[in-house]
């Protein structure tokens, strides 16, 4: 395994330990890109990684994940008991348990990958954050073992969508989604312990905690339907305008596209997850008629599907889109997976059916051989830097072209006390030349036939 260069920074921020099981047909090179993944998650979330364990298995270990051994080697890490039990020792001895440790029998750690890095054994670790779904009573047991706060991957990115969101639409989804996830944990919380003195009392107690975060999470649903109605009404009058939405993976390099192609100043960041809301902005310079652009939040594998579901309305608008911009970070040597996910999301919210061009993004970062290998094997990919303004250009102008595709052309007659239909008409399509003659201007106008349509009635009526 690679040794992580926050390593060698020193800095205050707290410290994390990635933990998985490498199963038997899972490669080298995935598992290495899942944790680099996880890295940046828990890097996004504001820790600094100072070490990976692990461990080859078949399967997680009911009890905790890792087995005995593996777990005596994190709890010296982030130093904790290493034991499942409750009762804690008075004092923490790391001697007396390395020597425990080494007497016991080690027979599941035989194939242990030799390299698990370890920064050193009085790094003062804060979290474990596991790369596997775990169950509540396995989150439990580690946290015992290693004395430390434990997360697993879908419980990383639920916190960074509840730092990150910040509109009340995506607050409110979080909370959805993060009481859905605690609830099931509660046990663990720190009330725990007067619970546990008796136990009918204890189950009461704790059935009275779910039942007011299920009242709660009603609640939310509430309020969650209510603001989405308020949206439903601002969409619906921006349902004229043109539309392209940019999807794709985390770090794609979608809000870098969308700043510059809309010389605007959203958020952009080299972290998972920069986005949380979806950003509306009209493509500048102005096209005639005008078309909106929307950012949207990444997708990333294993994207919990309480947030899928309840991302589902964030990304409503990007449904709405008539066209996906799928932005791909073409120098990620896993691009390819990162497609296939973020095309099974679009699936699953149902945006399968809407029209999408591929760009192909960062290609300053990609040498110009493999370049030319990736442009022959995607002909109909747009191929792109979001940092060069010429690219930029071209964007734009495909963009317009797409939708110019659809559009028709016509010519009429607008008489000179009607020139209100001529400005909504410069507004709404392509003025292709007007000319002044005595009934009237006679326009040639291109736009879309619903447009057309509409223009036409209003000079008859
Ligand atoms: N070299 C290079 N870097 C880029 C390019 N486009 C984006 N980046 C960088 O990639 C990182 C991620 O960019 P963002 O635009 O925030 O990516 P995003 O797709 O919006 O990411 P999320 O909001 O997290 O889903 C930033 O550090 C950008 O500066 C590019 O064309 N070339
Ligand atoms: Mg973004």
């Amino acid at each position: 395994m690679v040794a992580l260069s926050a390593l060698t920074t020193p800095t205050t921020r707290p410290k994390a330990v990635l933990v998985a099981v490498h199963f038997p047909r899972v490669e080298d090179a995935e598992l290495a890109s899942s944790l680099d993944e996880l890295g940046r998650l828990v890097t996004t979330l504001g820790y600094q990684v100072v070490a990976r364990v692990v461990q080859p298995r078949a399967h997680l270990e009911a009890a905790a994940v890792v087995g005995e051994g593996k777990l005596q080697e994190l709890a010296e890490l982030t130093g904790g008991t290493g034991r499942l039990e409750t009762t804690a020792p008075k004092r923490r001895d790391k001697a007396r348990l390395r020597r425990e440790a080494e007497d016991r029998d080690e027979e599941d750690d035989v194939d242990d990958v030799e390299d698990d890095e370890v920064a050193s054994a009085d790094a003062k670790v804060d979290l474990v954050a596991v790369d596997h779904d775990i169950s509540p009573s396995q989150a439990r047991n580690l946290e015992r073992a290693t004395g430390v706060r434990v997360l697993d991957r879908t419980g990383v990115i639920i916190e960074i969508f509840h730092r990150h969101a910040k509109s009340r639409e995506a607050r409110l989804q979080v909370e959805i989604a993060r009481l859905t996830y605690t609830a099931p944990r509660l046990r663990e919380s720190p009330g725990g312990k007067e619970r546990q003195r008796g136990r009918g009392a204890g189950e009461a107690a704790l059935e009275l905690d779910r039942r007011k975060i299920r009242d709660r999470i009603a609640e939310l649903r509430s309020e969650l339907e209510a603001v989405q109605r308020d949206q439903d009404v601002r969409r619906a009058h921006r349902r004229q305008a043109r539309r392209i939405a940019l999807v794709g993976y985390t770090n794609a390099g979608k809000s870098s596209l969308m700043r510059a192609l809309t010389a605007s100043e959203v958020y952009v960041e080299d972290k998972l997850f920069a986005t949380l809301d979806t950003t509306v902005r009209a493509l500048q310079p102005e096209a005639k008629p005008r078309i909106l652009v929307s950012d949207t939040v990444g997708f990333i594998k294993k994207l919990p599907h309480d947030l899928v579901a309840s991302f589902k309305s964030t990304l409503d608008e990007a449904l709405e889109a008539s066209h996906l911009l799928h932005v791909v970070d073409a120098a990620d040597p896993s691009w390819e997976a990162q497609l296939e996910v973020t095309r099974e999301v679009l699936a699953e919210i149902g945006a399968s059916e809407v029209p999408s061009t591929l760009v192909m993004n960062k290609v300053d970062l990609i040498d110009p051989d493999a370049l030319e290998r990736l442009r022959r094997r995607l002909p109909d990919a747009w191929f792109v830097s979001a940092r060069d303004p010429a690219d930029v250009a071209s964007v734009r102008q495909r963009i317009i072209t797409i939708f110019e595709e659809a559009y028709e052309e016509i010519e009429v007659v607008i008489p000179y006390d009607r020139q209100a239909v001529l400005s909504e008409m410069h507004d709404a399509g392509r003025v292709v030349e007007e000319r002044w003659e005595e009934a009237g201007v006679v326009v040639r106008w291109r736009s879309e036939p619903e447009s057309i349509g509409r223009i036409r009635a209003r000079l008859r009526g």
